[in-house]
């Protein structure tokens, strides 16, 4: 199709520029309605670079003033403007200075990327490419400089005025406004460039680092919102004091400022010195947030505080490094909420994370490797693949290196790498060089998109005392990836003896590393264990320590084994999933479950959910039913959602007519009177109580409606208000709709809350969802241009609500292109983000994919797509 999209980058052209820039200076003037940027860049050509070379800046939707090289003003013959370049055509072949002014309207900014405005802030977003938006610049990330930035502006409109690093200067100036000078001593690439502007409060704190360094920390939000940033300010230490010791890694600023905006296309920016965040990802109180919200604001704080030494300190070469810092940085979230929390749950929750949104995408026309070696448009390069694979890619390399062994690479690569842009290679190479190991092969999993499928199967000889273990791994093609090869794919291991208690051998064959690991590298390996005075049940992949799909031929008993014996609580929660998909599966192919069957897996349950030793939130986890999209995913072909539903529903109810005692009981044995804490032992006791509650009500336990309008109006925090509410809307209950219309009345005017009730409205699994959709979107009171709002709308009909977005007569479909079509208009970040939901869309059943192909088509018909938007659905369409 002829589109924008016909230009692409690929990794293997990657040439460092021809100039490079030794210092930014940039002075810019806030006006109210127009904004003046003068950019001073000392510029000199590296090394080898011919003379006359043309110097091409980058630029986007920019208006040049004027232009000058070493203080004289460049006549129109010497250089060249276009839509996306400035382009110089014969700079000096020397260090010189280049000046250019420009002038922006920030107002008119609704892309969110470059300097746009927010709720009256002004504030800038740069990554990947929105420095270019700012001013004329070798806009990639190999090129770093120190930045020095004087800002300007009404002293009333923007009292606060922040940048990256250190404030050097401030003043009144004598027309109403006043100026601060912020310098940056750590060269940077442009996109971790930040400014902020605006009549902002704030909260204050400080942090000392091991090294005595006093950092002068601060939270910045809208006036009155300081006591809702209390909780950031807390993740924030905290996260300071983790990587110091965890890491070894300091803070190297005086300052950490973080400011909260209310339009943002993504979750939070680790803008040196200066992050920015989507303010869901700041604001929590008690009465508003949930128990998920501060657990997500505590993760994202840590997220980007992390960046600060990878990402910022170590930065990648090009873009298509971007899960260099992604990968590690997740990898490094989930650990400090790990240790921060409980290990078993926070695993447990990322691999329902991965699997709910990367398997998807690794299976899908989507698909790409961690490590892209072609894009067209990178902004659709921020996917689960680049930040939860790439975690779980670093996970692996803990794995098979050890935490000891882990460290001294993870030393190595600060110590040898500070102040770099650099590569997956140089990344692997610090592990090899500080364990003396080669990890060539390893790097193919950045290499290679497509989840593994691991087959497993095994022996018992009793007259030799030998257990035979084999697994074989296979990769189906992905778009551009016809044939794969084998990984190395570690696998956390147990045998498991017929009294539940660990099995030892006397020696084993194969790559087995340890008692608890072995390596499956090439296309089949078998183990071979001496030794062994039983028939073991295996317990493989615990704690998942690969991103794979498991096929086994394990028995519902031998899976009722592990849930019960397992020294692993992950294994144990997956071995009860496990029991679940077994029976989803056999159900939809036809062949209902048994009593029996259903006896065996309550009494699991049971078991688990009435256990003195367990805590709350591993508890609730273990009462999760598998959810639709993955039973879907499972099924891999001629999906029927109807199907699904009504089959998982009726496991629900056949569980809730065994387990109402116990789900009572826990209901009842978890309420608290305790004033509200987010801690780990509240948060888990609410967790279950509610998994509970969803459960009784979801499930047709007596009365159930009526515990959830009772909770719902009763709650003394929002965590518990929101899941009666949610509760009662999956169940449908009599009060759903009026506790629906309470809860908008009530919250309508917090934004955050008013998302919440946004994306139940979009869960409504009624006919008539997509008319109130509809309706919301109409009323010229909604924010049509807030990210925010649209995504919980209509971001969560298309990803969450499968029966309804993907309806037989295609109308969720046609709704969903309808929307992508005219947000694109406004921001093509958002829309393309939307459009991914069709990612799955050749795996339903023959008619439901006519209408997606259909809605599709009409979508590319029409062109006059974005970039980003027609990048997605062209490859949606092709895979
Ligand atoms: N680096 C950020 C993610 C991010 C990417 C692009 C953005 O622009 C719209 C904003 C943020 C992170 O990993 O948190
Ligand atoms: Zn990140």
């Amino acid at each position: 199709m002829r589109t924008e999209t016909e230009h692409t980058i690929f990794l293997k052209d990657y040439a460092p520029s021809p100039y490079k820039i030794d210092k930014v200076e940039l002075d810019v003037k806030i006006g109210p309605v127009t904004s003046r940027v003068r950019a001073l860049l000392t510029i000199t050509p590296r090394p080898g670079t011919a003379p006359g070379t043309p110097l091409v800046l980058d630029g986007d939707d920019l208006k040049l003033d004027s232009i000058a090289v070493d203080g004289l003003p460049l006549p129109l013959t010497a250089y060249e403007v276009d839509t996306t370049a400035l382009t110089i055509e014969e700079p000096p072949a020397r260090t010189f200075a280049l000046e250019t002014e420009v002038t922006l309207e920030p107002e008119r900014n609704i892309k969110l990327m470059g300097f746009y405005r927010s709720g009256g802030t002004w504030c800038t977003q740069c990554e990947p490419e929105g420095f270019r938006r700012i001013t004329y610049y070798l806009d990639r990330p190999d090129v770093l400089a120190p930045f020095k930035v004087t800002m300007s502006a009404d002293k009333t409109l923007a009292p606060v005025l922040l940048a990256n690093g250190n404030l050097i200067d401030s003043g009144d100036l004598d027309d109403g406004t006043h100026f601060a000078v912020w310098e940056d001593p750590f060269p940077k690439p442009a996109y971790l460039f930040a400014m902020v502007a605006g009549d902002l409060g704030s909260i204050h704190d400080n942090f000392t680092t091991a090294s005595g360094r006093k950092v002068t920390l601060g939270v910045y939000a809208s006036h009155g919102k300081q006591d809702e940033c209390l909780w950031a300010m807390d993740s924030l230490k905290r996260s300071m004091a983790w990587d110091e010791r965890r890491f070894g890694r300091e803070y190297d600023l005086d300052i950490f400022n973080i400011v909260a905006v209310s339009d943002f296309n993504f979750g939070a920016m680790e803008n040196k010195g200066l992050n920015i965040f989507n303010d869901k990802l700041v604001f929590v109180k008690p009465d508003s947030a949930t128990d998920d919200d501060y657990y997500n604001v505590e993760r994202v704080i840590a997220h980007e505080y992390f960046h600060n030494w990878t990402g910022d300190r170590i930065t990648c070469r090009d873009w298509f490094q971007l899960c260099l810092k992604e990968g590690l940085t997740v990898y490094r979230d989930q650990e400090f909420t790990s240790d921060e929390r409980s290990r078993a749950v926070k695993r447990i929750d990322d691999v329902r994370t991965l699997r709910a949104a990367q398997f998807p995408e690794d299976g899908g026309p989507l698909a790409h490797p961690a490590r892209p070696d072609r894009y067209k448009e990178i902004n659709n390069f921020y996917t689960a693949t680049v930040y939860e694979k790439g975690a779980e890619i670093v996970r692996m390399l803990a794995t098979l290196l050890g935490e000891a062994g882990f460290r001294k690479g993870m030393d190595l690569y600060f110590e040898r790498h500070d102040g770099d842009a650099t590569t997956i290679e140089a990344f692997i190479k610090v592990f090899e060089d500080a364990n003396g190991v080669d990890l060539q092969h390893f790097q193919t999993w950045y290499l290679q998109a497509g989840t593994p499928v691991v087959t497993v199967s095994d022996s018992y000889d009793a007259a030799s005392q030998t257990y035979k273990l084999t697994l074989s791994q296979n990769t189906a093609p992905t778009p551009g990836q016809d044939t794969k090869v084998p990984l190395p794919i570690p696998v956390k291991f147990g045998l498991i003896g017929p009294n539940g208690s660990p099995m030892s051998w006397s020696s084993a064959s194969g790559d087995v590393r340890s008692d608890d690991l072995l390596v499956l590298d090439g296309a089949s390996a078998t183990f071979e264990f001496k030794g062994v005075a039983n028939k073991p049940v295996p317990s493989l992949f615990r704690e998942f320590s690969a991103p794979v799909n498991i096929v086994s031929k394990a028995t519902q008993a031998d899976r009722l084994f592990l849930a019960r014996h397992d020294s692993d609580p992950f294994s144990r929660w997956q071995s009860l999933q496990d029991v679940s998909m077994a029976l989803l599966l056999d159900a939809i192919a036809g062949r209902e479950w048994t009593d029996t069957d259903i006896d065996a897996l309550s009494a699991a349950l049971e078991d688990a959910v009435t256990s003195k030793t367990l805590d709350p939130s591993f508890k609730s986890l273990t009462l999760t039913v598998p959810p639709e999209q993955l039973i879907a995913r499972t099924i891999g072909s001629n999906v029927d959602p109807e199907k699904i539903r009504t089959v998982r529903l009726k496991l629900i109810r056949d569980l809730v007519v065994r387990l109402e005692p116990a789900l009572a009981a826990a209901y009842r044995d978890n309420q608290s009177s305790a004033a509200f804490s987010p801690d780990t032992v509240q948060s888990g006791q609410r967790a279950l109580k509610n998994q509970a509650l969803t459960y009784l009500v979801v499930g047709g336990a007596t009365d159930g409606g009526g515990f959830a309008r009772r909770q719902y109006d009763s709650a003394t925090n929002m965590t518990d208000r929101f899941a009666a509410l949610a509760a009662a809307v999956a169940g449908w209950t009599a009060d759903a709709e009026a506790m629906l219309g309470h809860f908008r009345t009530m919250f309508t005017a917090d934004p955050l809350v008013f998302d919440k009730w946004l994306a139940l409205s979009a869960s409504i699994r009624g006919d008539d969802v997509i008319d109130r959709i509809k309706a919301i979107l109409a009323d010229p009171a909604f924010p049509a241009n807030n990210p925010n709002r649209l995504r919980s709308l209509v971001g969560s009909f298309a990803m969450g609500n499968t029966t309804q977005f993907a309806r037989a007569d295609g109308a969720g479909f046609r709704f969903v292109t309808e929307f992508v079509t005219d947000v694109d208009k406004r921001n093509p970040q958002v829309a393309a983000r939307v459009l991914t939901a069709f990612r799955s869309w050749r795996s339903f059943e023959p008619v439901r994919m006519a209408a997606a192909e259909t809605a599709l088509t009409a979508l590319r018909d029409a062109g006059g797509l974005s970039r980003n938007t027609a990048d997605i659905l062209e490859r949606t369409l092709a895979g």
